[in-house]
């Protein structure tokens, strides 16, 4: 089955003005969707690669595969991350795990706005959990797809590529982290990815 680029949860505009509508669409309609198209397109040529059993292409199909499948979660997570009206706290019961994995909310926050800002060249922030010690990480990604820990699951995700922010935040990059964490983060649904990871 091909992979397709799933619905935006709110409007474009439902995020304004701390995340513009015409970055909120050439995102997601041309970027994201790119992913998935790569993705498709990497899926195929597997496939191919398998029926023929000529595996010259083996190393550009698996770098496709990890580039444009990480995309694809990657940005699939980073709709459902965002809310018109978020930001905020956590409720108590995921405020606990940070507490535990960080110290504080506002430890946390300084770490994952910190690691995020200084992600080289273009890629993402990431809090995830790890089954295997069942604690949170900060981690960065580097593109989508590089410095990740083997066995971990992301839970909130933060695109600094430069086509997520640059239209309305140009070079600032930080102004657009902060922004994204004091108005955007839907909490409700880092607490739901949270609670499935845990269970799966
Ligand atoms: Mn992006």
């Amino acid at each position: 089955m091909p992979h397709e680029l799933p619905e935006l949860p709110y409007d474009y505009n439902a995020l304004e003005p701390h995340y513009d509508e015409q970055t909120v669409r050439l995102h997601h309609d041309v970027h994201h969707n790119g992913y998935v198209t790569g993705l498709n397109a990497a899926e195929a040529r597997l496939a191919e690669m398998v029926k023929s059993g000529d595996f010259t292409a083996a190393k550009p199909v698996c770098k496709e595969l990890a580039f444009h499948g990480s995309g694809h979660i990657l940005h699939s997570i980073f709709w459902t991350n965002m809310k018109p009206g978020g930001g905020g706290h956590p409720d108590r019961t995921l405020s606990r795990e940070i507490d535990n994995a960080f110290g504080s909310f506002d430890a946390f926050k300084g770490l994952f706005l910190a690691a995020t800002n200084a992600v080289e060249g273009s890629g993402w922030g990431i809090l995830a959990h790890c089954r295997e010690t069942d604690t949170l990480h900060v981690l960065q990604a580097e593109k989508h797809e590089n410095l990740t820990a083997w066995g971990v699951m992301p839970i909130l995700v933060l695109d600094v590529w430069e086509h997520a922010y640059y239209l309305k935040y140009q070079n600032k990059r930080p102004d657009w982290t902060a922004a994204f964490m004091e108005h955007l983060v839907n909490w409700d649904n880092v607490a739901e990815r949270l609670a499935a990871a845990k269970k799966e």
